[in-house]
């Protein structure tokens, strides 16, 4: 089986990462606890993409979520989907980078302790195709934080594929005025070690809640009901069974002309239901 580890960096990261697979057990029929009851063979067949079945004969997710602080950790260790996560693949510091790049950067201190859980869980896997980076770029530890886990990745596993859902950060919409420099200094790391990235933009998204959908106050968690269709209908060719860009390699390979040339554009079909009162005549 050709398996993909996650790794969410930062709260950003990790909250679209619990959304990611909080969709990805429901499409699967996995239950919170783990276990695979009423799947289909078409749910199962490439289940071992993203969940690694344990001693016990349950399932857990192929992630490691990582963050400076332990806010938004403890959050996801009390959802609701908590015990599809292994409790080494939690890695968190004590303070926040307080956005700031070369803070995020800096924190060595965390390192040996993901590469020692990105060894284990590669360890685990029988032919391993690659990574999936999930983080923010505004915030120093996604940024900066995720730029070093990605050199890392390069040092180590050069010969397996990386992509990335990156947030971009918009100016207007976000009150700290650092995080257009933070999100500059992650983006050569984003075409010189990895292979993809998949973008979203705050601003962009914003926009779509509020002319499409027609929500004039979005919130993050609108914004992320959105992030979390597109990367679980991108994700929809490597987790069942398809003809087309069935892994991330075939994927890179139909979709990047050149190693520079590595952004790609998501687009999402909205269903919008109008409902209309009919008066009855
Ligand atoms: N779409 C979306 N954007 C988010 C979310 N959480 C944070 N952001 C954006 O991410 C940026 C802040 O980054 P965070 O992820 O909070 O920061 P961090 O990576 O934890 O880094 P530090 O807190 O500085 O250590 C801002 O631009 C936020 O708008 C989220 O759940 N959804
Ligand atoms: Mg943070």
């Amino acid at each position: 089986m050709r398996e993909i580890i996650n790794i969410q960096i930062g709260k950003g990261g990790n909250q679209i990462g619990l959304d990611f697979w909080e969709a990805l057990h429901i499409e699967h029929s996995l239950d919170p606890y783990g276990d695979l009851n009423h799947s289909s063979d078409y749910q199962k067949e490439k289940f071992n993409v993203y969940f690694l079945e344990t001693i016990k004969g349950s399932y857990c997710a192929r992630s490691i979520q990582v963050d400076s602080d332990p806010d938004f950790i403890n959050e996801i260790q009390q959802s609701y989907i908590q015990n599809l996560f292994s409790q080494s693949s939690f890695i968190y510091g004590n303070s926040s980078s307080n956005n700031n790049f070369s803070q995020g950067y800096s924190q060595l201190e965390l390192l040996d302790q993901v590469q020692e859980e990105i060894r284990l869980q590669a360890e685990q896997s029988e032919c391993l195709q690659g990574f999936q980076l999930m983080r923010s770029l505004g915030g120093g530890t996604g940024s900066g934080y995720g730029s070093l886990i990605l050199q890392m990745l390069n040092d180590l596993y050069p010969k397996n594929m990386i992509s990335n859902f990156s947030i971009f950060p918009t100016p207007g919409v976000n009150d700290i005025i650092v995080e257009p420099y933070n999100a500059v200094l992650s983006i050569p790391g984003l075409y010189s070690q990895s292979n993809f990235c998949f973008s979203f933009h705050n601003g962009t998204l914003n926009k779509i809640l509020m002319k499409i959908i027609g929500n004039n106050t979005p919130s993050l968690k609108d914004l992320n009901t959105i992030i979390k269709q597109s990367i679980s209908g991108v994700t929809a060719l490597w987790r069942f069974p398809s003809q087309i860009s069935n892994d991330i390699r075939k994927f890179a390979m139909n979709l990047v002309p050149f190693p520079n040339l590595n952004y790609i554009n998501i687009s999402l079909h909205l269903c919008i239901t109008k409902i209309t009162n009919h008066k009855m005549k």
